[in-house]
């Protein structure tokens, strides 16, 4: 009786061409009033020696099912996730064949593009590039720059501190508010002669508006050697302009301006056409380095001057391609971006 039950049972999983329908045979068999299962509690009725060889043939008889089971379960499985994959088939040609299905890819950000065009142009005209760090000290970014902490000039740039257990050696830790720390660092590293650029990300805790960002790009520069002086800074800078610019007709002007790192200061405008209307934006700081700085760069300022410029390629970023608002840039608006 058990063979007989056996072979039909066999042939139930065989006949089951799905996992539902192999469900179906186990529970019709192993169920709890499954055929087996009825099997085994006619063992409890029978006596000893009865139950020893009933016992042995019954679980002979579940051993086989269940083998035969498993065996049938995993064919199944396979069957299936073979006719998904089949279903969900990826043709990865159609879009060769079918050129109108074009892939979005991503592009560099147009500020990445024009911070490499910028040390491009540096290059050529014989200055490193070098790297500043976002997070700096209060000494880096504001005393060996010659700003005290009591110093008026502080407020012209409102810093977000870090909240990070005090540095007693150099001050809390903030984030840069301008790129100018760049130049002790690479004093301290590299001494004299040095001709450098630092470009990078700076920040600033201040109400937002058309021409303000609180984080925007700046562009360091640092020049520094015997007998140098702010005639050829300008011969750099308007090489520069030419070059970054090109052919698009820009105006700038130059007029003094007030940086405790240097003496004298200027500063450069640039026009700018909104609109029907133009008017005067600020676009860099410079001027020659102060004594002061030179030293805390460890060098002696009897022997070596220089000057150091730092634009803001946010802004140029906006004469250049004629951008209205500042806050477009960084606002990762794809209906603004596609145009570059
Ligand atoms: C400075 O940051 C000085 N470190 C520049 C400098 C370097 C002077 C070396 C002398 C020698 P200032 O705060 O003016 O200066 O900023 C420099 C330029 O950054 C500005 O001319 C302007 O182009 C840009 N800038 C300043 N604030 C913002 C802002 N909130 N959003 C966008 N651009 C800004």
């Amino acid at each position: 009786m058990p063979e007989k039950l056996l072979k039909q049972a066999l042939e139930a999983i065989q006949a089951a061409s799905t996992i539902t329908a192999l469900k179906e045979v186990e529970v019709k068999y192993l169920g709890r009033s499954g055929q087996i299962t009825e099997l085994l509690k006619t063992l409890k009725d029978l006596s000893p020696e009865e139950k020893r060889s009933k016992g042995q043939e019954i679980q002979k008889l579940k051993n086989g099912f269940t083998e035969a089971y498993t065996t049938r379960e995993r064919y199944l499985q396979k069957a299936e996730i073979d006719a998904k994959l089949q279903a969900e088939f990826f043709d990865i040609t159609l879009n060769q064949i079918n050129p109108q299905r074009s892939l979005e890819s991503g592009t560099i950000h147009p500020l990445s593009r024009l911070q490499r065009e910028v040390e491009q142009i540096f290059a050529e005209m014989g200055f490193e590039i070098a790297d500043g760090k976002e997070v700096e000290s209060e000494y880096y970014n504001f005393e060996a720059l010659n700003i005290p902490s009591h110093h008026p000039a502080r407020d012209m740039q409102d810093t977000f501190f870090l909240d990070h257990p005090t540095d007693t050696k150099h001050g809390h830790l903030l984030l840069r508010t301008h790129t100018s720390p760049g130049q002790i660092r690479m004093m301290e590293k590299h001494g004299a002669p040095l001709r450098i650029i630092i470009p990078g990300r700076v920040f600033r805790y201040e109400a937002t508006d058309a021409t303000h960002d609180s984080t925007f790009n700046q562009v360091e520069g640092l020049f520094i050697d015997q007998g140098i002086g702010l005639a050829h800074l300008k011969g750099i800078m308007n090489e520069f302009l030419q070059r970054f610019f090109g052919d698009k007709e820009i105006k700038v002007r130059f007029r003094p301006g007030y940086f405790p790192f240097v003496e004298p200061g200027i500063e450069m405008d640039m026009l700018w056409k909104k609109g029907n209307q133009s008017k005067w934006l600020e676009v860099m700081g410079a001027g020659m380095v102060h004594p002061n700085v030179l030293k805390a760069g460890g060098l002696d300022p009897e022997k070596y001057q220089g000057w150091a410029f730092g634009f803001g390629l946010t802004r140029m970023a906006m004469l250049k391609y004629g951008i209205d608002d500042i806050r477009l840039i960084h606002s990762n608006d794809l209906r603004f971006l596609n145009q570059f």
